[in-house]
């Protein structure tokens, strides 16, 4: 069995969420430096920040839009983020292979009617490292909906599973020490059990997005968690954070399981 980490860079690490279309590109440098020194099996997984959810703010995408030309601008900057990514990823030599979810996912009302995962395992046995991203999907109900970055990535941990791949855990790489509670203090441990009780004291960022933030986030990990795969939320913005993660090292953050 080949065991597999998921690994997440969220939207608000590595683009300003504050200001449109800006990409934190030294951060996303030092992200994949430290990538690069895992040995493990990665698969990647990026948000929008300022690129998809500024233009979906504007013209829609999570269930239907208002203009064609302005669900064609979000699917562009969606796009254009993993363009950015993509290139650094590649400069520092790291093996990466982008996957437009759109041509990956069929919706219907949100729900999956259709996918085709077959070439990201392909991809995984071969060694390289697939990169998917929040994207625009064509739903056959509401004509488009928006996947978050997370939510293609549980997708695909769900597929894989089924193909007896050894999904050890997902790390996601915020700019927070993990999931904060009102005093802005890190919840260390999530669990489904705890989430009720906690879920009213979790401070959230006032930042535009589409997607659902870090109730969102956790949510979409707990339903992982019932699968028996924990999700580590940790900082970005804090140097070797994420090597240490992937070395199963001890981090500030949030474990959800
Ligand atoms: O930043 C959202 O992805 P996320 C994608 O991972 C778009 O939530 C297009 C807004």
């Amino acid at each position: 069995m080949k065991e597999i980490i998921l690994v997440k860079l969220g939207g608000s690490i590595i683009t300003d969420k504050k200001i449109a279309y800006l990409a934190r590109k030294s951060i996303i440098r030092r992200l994949a430096k430290e990538l690069k020194q895992s040995k493990q099996n990665i698969i990647l997984a990026h948000g929008s920040g300022s690129f998809g959810h500024t233009s979906a703010v504007k013209f829609g995408g999570k269930k239907g839009y208002i203009s064609k030309i302005g669900i064609a601008r979000v699917a562009r900057d969606a796009m254009e983020i993993n363009r950015i990514v993509m290139g650094i990823l590649i400069t520092e030599g790291i093996p990466a292979v982008s996957f437009r979810p759109m041509g990956m996912i069929l919706t219907s009302a949100g729900k999956i009617e259709d996918s085709f995962f077959k070439s990201v395992e392909e991809v995984i046995k071969q060694g390289l490292i697939p990169v998917v991203y929040g994207d625009v999907i064509w739903d056959k109900k509401w004509k488009s909906t928006i996947y978050s970055g997370e939510t293609i990535l549980n997708k695909l941990a769900m597929y894989l599973r089924k193909k007896n791949f050894n999904i050890k855990r997902i790390i996601q790489v915020g700019q927070t020490n993990g999931v904060y509670d009102d005093r802005k203090k890190t919840i260390p441990i999530i669990t489904n059990k705890t989430w009720p009780n906690l879920k009213k004291f979790i401070f959230e960022l006032k930042t535009k997005d589409v997607t659902g933030g870090m109730q969102h986030k956790v949510e979409d990990a707990l339903k992982m968690a019932n699968l028996g795969i924990e999700t580590l939320l940790i900082n970005g913005k804090t140097k070797n954070e994420l090597s240490k993660a992937l070395l199963n090292k001890k981090v500030k953050g949030t474990l959800i399981k």
